[in-house]
């Protein structure tokens, strides 16, 4: 037994000009299915081999952690976005970002400052915890998965992430996750 690698929801040049097939074969196409081949490698024959993606992740630590969280932040990735996404929130997830930020600009704004702000390789995340939304980034593979928070949406900001569409320009790339390819209904599905 081993694990997968999920499709991409989504044609890898469904994202153009936002974010280019190019992009998608080597960030899915080579980083993710080398988390994925790289897991399968270490737990070969071992009684981790028989947990779920998720168990792995709130419970392994070093090198197996790495790999698997990796795997799940990915897969989470490609599902915030989707084509002709972006623009304001529709249903719960609107009304919850209201609730808990004041307005989507002020959402967007702590959001976007966020996914600048953290140096070096990580993740921005829009989390859900006790019924309250917040704003978190992680670094390296670390995920809010492990604490057991609810992930609502996510945005990669390792520089292999923007670096083929955007050059070093990460802000330009967040701007374009919310103008063109934020994907509201995942965060809606995963609110309820
Ligand atoms: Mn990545």
């Amino acid at each position: 037994m081993s694990f997968t690698l999920p499709p991409l929801p989504y044609a890898k040049d469904a994202l153009v000009p936002h974010m280019s097939a190019e992009t998608f074969d080597y960030h899915y196409g080579k980083h993710h299915q080398a988390y994925l081949n790289k897991l399968n490698e270490l737990v070969a024959g071992k009684p981790e081999e028989h947990k779920t993606l998720e168990e792995l992740v709130r419970t392994t630590d070093g090198v197996l952690f790495n790999q698997a969280a990796q795997v799940w932040n990915h897969t989470f990735f490609w599902n915030s976005m989707k084509p002709a996404g972006g623009g304001q929130p529709s249903g719960n997830i609107a009304a919850a970002i209201v609730r808990d930020f004041g307005s989507f600009d002020k959402f967007r704004a702590d959001f976007t400052a966020a996914a600048v702000g953290r140096f070096g390789s990580g993740w921005a995340w829009l989390i859900e915890d006790a019924g309250k939304l917040s704003i978190t980034t992680t670094v390296n593979a670390d995920t809010p998965l492990r604490e057991g928070k609810r992930c609502i949406l996510t945005l990669d900001v390792w520089e292999h992430a923007y670096y083929i569409d955007y050059r070093n320009a990460r802000p330009g790339f967040v701007n374009a996750f919310f103008d063109h390819l934020v994907n509201w209904d995942f965060a809606n599905e995963n609110l309820a």
